[in-house]
């Protein structure tokens, strides 16, 4: 039979992960609670090889070691937690354009996973599939499921995976990303989340501020209160970004733009349209809305801001094989 192709979609933090306690096994200091995207995904295909090199290709680019490493040392790291020696031609297309603003590495390691995990006949349960996935990178353990999906930190490798909390949510939930810069981010979150939980004295108050917005946002979740989910999402966001700024030396993401698409979001809301911000490690904004209020900040953002791109994606699924 020949091997399927690994699919995984993109997600977004609303409650975000952002320190690790176990750098080597990506154990988080808080659980984190992310929405599985429908428009953003990587596509991957291993096969063994007879070699004792691992080659990747992405979106058809045969990659050099350098540029390979990260996904060589993660095909290690696979190789030793099973035991087995085998190498592998992978094949990945990233259909998360750079376009869309959106990091690549959660739909990539869960897509990279998933793959191995079929192409090995591994026949992973989604739980160790995420442990699988999160050894790669934290926030692809949540890539594994769609719809609203919380990473639960755990202690140790066996117990930090994420679990499904709402698969495929009836609300009417949007979300409009809007794209300000695709350069490469010049601090990866690897390194400014270790800045942070080193240096910021607000740390503990984060971990303390998380446990209890993710609690109230699964309530939100279970009422489909978009406007609830919002209003956490942008305080959870803010409050990640008051630890970049309250590092020392201090830091930020945000670029002019960015804030300037901050006030345009408040303004909207002022004028009682549902719009709430959320950004990650980078300067581009991701916007939740409702159906019908995406179509309105859509229009307002691109007025305002014609040098942007606007995008909007709605609610996606987990892992699938084709
Ligand atoms: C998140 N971010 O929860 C947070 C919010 C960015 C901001 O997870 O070091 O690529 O590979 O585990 O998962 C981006 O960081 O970091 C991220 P590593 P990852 O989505």
């Amino acid at each position: 039979m020949a091997t399927k192709t690994a699919r995984a979609y993109t997600n977004i933090a609303l409650i975000k992960y952002w320190g690790k306690k176990d750098k080597q096994l990506k154990i988080p200091y808080t659980n984190s609670l992310s929405l599985t995207l429908d428009k953003f995904y990587t596509d991957t295909k291993s096969e063994i090889i007879d070699s004792d090199k691992d080659q990747i290709y992405l979106n058809d680019e045969l990659l050099d070691d350098a540029k390979s490493k990260r996904i060589t040392n993660y095909l290690d790291f696979v190789r030793n937690y099973f035991g087995f020696d085998q190498h592998f031609l992978v094949k990945s297309v990233n259909h998360v354009p750079t376009s869309a603003g959106f990091a690549s590495s959660a739909s990539g390691f869960a897509a990279l996973a998933a793959s191995i995990n079929q192409t090995m006949k591994l026949n992973l349960d989604n739980r160790s599939l995420s442990i699988l996935a999160r050894n790669g990178s934290g926030s692809a353990s949540r890539s594994i499921y769609g719809g609203f999906v919380e990473w639960i930190a755990g202690t140790s490798n066996d117990t930090s995976y994420a679990v499904p909390i709402d698969e495929h949510p009836n609300i009417d939930l949007s979300l409009l990303s809007v794209v300000i810069s695709q350069d490469t981010k010049k601090i990866s979150s690897t390194s400014g989340m270790e800045n942070s939980v080193k240096t910021s004295p607000f740390y503990d108050n984060w971990v303390t501020l998380v446990s209890s917005e993710i609690n109230e946002i699964k309530q939100a979740i279970a009422q489909k209160d978009v406007q609830k989910i919002g209003e956490l999402s942008e305080h959870n966001a803010m409050s990640m970004h008051a630890l970049t700024l309250s590092a020392n030396p201090s830091f930020t993401y945000f670029a002019p733009e960015t804030i300037r698409v901050i006030q345009l979001v408040k303004s909207l809301r002022s004028q009682g349209v549902l719009a709430y911000v959320t950004i990650d490690a980078g300067p581009n904004v991701k916007i939740i809305c409702t159906k019908e209020s995406a179509e309105i900040v859509q229009k307002y953002i691109d007025d305002n801001l014609p040098a942007v791109t606007t995008v909007v994606a709605n609610i996606g699924n987990g892992i699938q094989y084709i």
